[in-house]
């Protein structure tokens, strides 16, 4: 079957050639006439309806064409010629076509105080743009995402079912690791249960990859793969976003032996935690309570904690979630993960003064 004939865009289709680095679906760039456009399967085995994404990515787009004061940009659906927004193929997967953003670049990591802000202000501005987004308008597309407590449930019980899990001292050391920690899973989970924060949409993955910029690199332009925008907590992305952009050598970079102290330090960058924050707050003022701010230093050491289980369990597991290239990668990622959480916990007092600072008039 040819999939991109049946999507409404220019002929003839050439230079289909793979895109980014997700780990997860499989991305396109594609030339259509004098057009460009991003061909995207998704991956069914992680999201049990694809079809709900579609509907979201539509409910967020109508909701920004109205009410897009804070001029956040999102890549279009390209419809099919009969005006679905996606294709079957014969074996079942999803395919969808997006608009691709002229002059637009990722960046593998960020260089200044300036683009560190950019980052904060465009998720903020997210935030902010989806307030007053109805939370039943949208659907679950990753039923418990990011429910803490069960990657840890699932973690330790796929570990004591594993042989290799008792042999390798990797292993070992990260499940010693997350046993010292196991409380902190929930703690965004009691706080939601107890009543202390609400739900709120949210984008679910915001990390650097999935920030357009401006191809001068200053200016922070659309936010994209939105799979898993859902009801979810707000901090769950500013931690997710911070995780990412803050580990500036990235997910697979090379982990000290003594990863559980943080190596030597250096892992996490708190000049850039800062200037994330600093445009995170500006922007979501009226969005945010004192609860939520209460609750960021939390977060900030959650979210690695978080994927780190989750990469270990893929690693248990023979790697069926996560993409990898090698063997060990999937636990080389947790190792790199922890070494960020135990590197935040290193600099909490510092990084709790900025959060103060950062958000002090921002408290209601
Ligand atoms: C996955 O597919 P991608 O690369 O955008 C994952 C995120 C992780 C991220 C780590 C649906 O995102 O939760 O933070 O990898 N997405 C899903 O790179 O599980
Ligand atoms: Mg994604």
């Amino acid at each position: 079957m040819n999939i991109t004939a049946k999507f409404a865009i220019p002929t003839p289709i050439s230079a289909i050639a793979p895109l980014g680095n997700g780990l997860i679906n499989e991305t396109f760039s594609l030339k259509a006439g004098n057009q460009r456009f991003v061909l995207q399967r998704i991956n069914a085995t992680v999201f049990p309806a694809p079809e709900r994404i579609m509907a979201n990515w539509r409910v967020l787009a109508g909701h920004l064409a109205k009410n897009n004061d804070c001029r956040l940009r999102i890549p279009a659906l390209i419809p099919t010629h009969d005006g679905s927004d996606f294709v079957r193929d014969a074996a079942g997967n999803y395919w969808r076509m997006l608009e691709w953003i002229e002059d637009s670049v990722t960046l593998p990591q960020l260089t200044t105080t300036a683009q560190a802000r950019e980052v904060g202000a465009l998720l903020g501005r997210f935030h902010r743009a989806t307030a007053t987004l109805p939370l039943e308008q949208l659907a679950v597309t990753l039923p418990d995402f990011h429910a803490t407590p069960l990657y840890l449930q699932r973690l330790l019980t796929v570990a004591a079912k594993n042989d290799q899990a008792n042999q390798c001292d990797k292993i070992h050391a990260c499940l010693e690791f997350v046993t010292a920690r196991r409380k902190l899973a929930a703690v965004l989970d009691t706080a939601q249960r107890t009543g202390h924060i609400t739900q709120r949409v949210t984008h679910g993955d915001p990390k650097l990859d999935n920030i357009l910029f401006q191809q001068n690199k200053q200016q922070a332009l659309a936010l994209i793969d939105l799979d898993t925008v859902q009801p979810g907590l707000l901090q769950h992305d500013l931690g997710d976003c911070v995780r990412s952009c803050c580990n500036q050598s990235g997910e697979n970079a090379e982990v000290s032996p003594h990863f559980e102290k943080g190596g030597l330090g250096g892992i996490f960058n708190l000049a850039i935690c800062a200037d994330i924050l600093a445009g995170y707050a500006e922007e979501t003022r009226a969005v945010l309570t004192a609860a939520d701010i209460a609750l960021i230093y939390e977060a900030i050491r959650l979210l690695p904690f978080e994927l780190g289980m989750r990469f270990l369990t893929d690693h248990l597991e023979g790697d069926r979630y996560f993409r990898v290239t090698h063997t060990g990668q999937n636990l080389h990622r947790a190792q790199r993960q922890f070494a960020l959480v135990a590197d935040i916990e290193r600099q909490r007092q510092p990084l709790q003064a900025l959060i103060a600072e950062r958000f002090i008039s921002c408290a209601s």
